[in-house]
């Protein structure tokens, strides 16, 4: 059998410093334990609603609520980690101690799915603290480009974790006796693509330039595009992305004017950040309409943003339909 190194053995070699590649192992092995307590789903009573509500008003589930206290837990406990926020809590949590990484996370996303047993994963960021001082919100609200790492962890047919730190991406699998082998590494994102990921369900409430995209690519070999299009919505964020990585492809959840004061649906700090940054290490780019994600400067923590993501070429053009108006 073939013998993988593990992710312990896989960030050694990484020039990253050693606290920072502390946090990313605490973060694996809380994902590890997540991964868990998702399969054991009914048997350990942990499937349905929490009765509770988050910050953005949407109802939590049990599972949104354990998650985001295991990582919460692990965090507090990992002495390089200085605050922590996540998409389940009101405000920025400082730990108490100064200096090293701030971690931002969605601690499971993809809600609609859990109790019909489909693919969630929990996302991750990794920023700088600052020295001298507690951190307050303030601190967190740092362009995507500052992250020091970020990843996901998806709970599928596989358990993976998909991670980077100083250099490329690389994927590992959980193995049986729980360890994070590489299995995927230097993952590259295919520039070109035809398949697309978009709620159609939305189709009404899109902007022009999207939905000229999006017609272009129904209309298949038939239109300009001059080829056939798939299309493929899990509605989890991280499995979407994580098709893409591994065979390319465009992810979107652009604004609409179902809410016209809400920028889009995906979070900017702890969804499209993490995320922008994997698909632009492994070669793919990430927009929010005209401009890179990861270069917005946040304006407060749970703040929204349109995302398009994925195929490098395929997103220039719909970045082009999107500035055509
Ligand atoms: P969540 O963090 O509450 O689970 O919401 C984010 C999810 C994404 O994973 C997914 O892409 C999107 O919401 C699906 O939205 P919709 O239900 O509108 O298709
Ligand atoms: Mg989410």
């Amino acid at each position: 059998m073939t013998a993988f190194v593990d992710l312990a053995a896989r960030l050694a070699a990484e020039p990253a410093d050693a606290a920072l590649k502390d946090v990313v192992l605490t973060i694996a092995e809380t994902c590890a334990q997540i991964s868990r307590v998702v399969a054991s789903g009914a048997l350990s009573g942990s499937l349905g609603a929490a009765g509770s509500t988050n910050v953005q008003d949407e109802e939590q589930k049990k599972l949104d609520v354990i998650t985001n206290d295991m990582l919460s837990d692990a965090l507090k406990a990992c002495g390089p980690v200085a605050g922590l926020a996540s998409e389940e809590l009101e405000e920025v949590e400082p730990t108490g101690r100064v200096g090293g990484y701030l971690v931002t996370f969605d601690p499971l996303d993809g809600s609609s799915n859990i109790d019909v047993n489909v693919s969630v994963g929990t996302i991750f960021s990794v920023l700088p603290a600052p020295a001298g001082h507690a951190p307050t919100e303030g601190d967190f609200l740092q362009p995507g480009r500052n992250q020091v790492a970020a990843g996901y962890a998806v709970y599928g047919p596989q358990t993976m974790l998909v991670v980077t730190l100083s250099g490329g991406v690389n994927g590992f699998t959980l193995s049986a006796d729980g360890r994070w082998l590489l299995t995927h590494p230097d993952l590259a994102i295919k520039p070109d693509t035809a398949e697309f990921a978009i709620n159609m369900s939305n189709q009404r409430h899109w902007a022009p330039g999207v939905r000229r995209y999006i017609d272009g690519c129904l209309q298949g070999k038939d239109g300009a595009r001059g080829k056939n299009f798939n299309m493929r919505w899990v509605a989890s964020m991280v499995a979407d992305v994580h098709r893409i990585m591994m065979r390319g492809g465009v992810f979107m959840y652009p604004w609409d004017a179902r809410e016209p004061d809400k920028p889009g649906k995906l979070r900017l700090m702890y969804e499209a950040n993490p995320m922008s940054l994997l698909v632009e290490r492994a070669g793919g780019k990430s927009i929010e309409g005209l401009t890179e994600i990861l270069d917005i400067k946040p304006a407060k923590l749970h703040q929204r943003v349109p995302v398009v993501l994925g195929s490098a070429n395929e997103v220039e053009v719909i970045r082009a339909e999107m500035r055509a108006g």
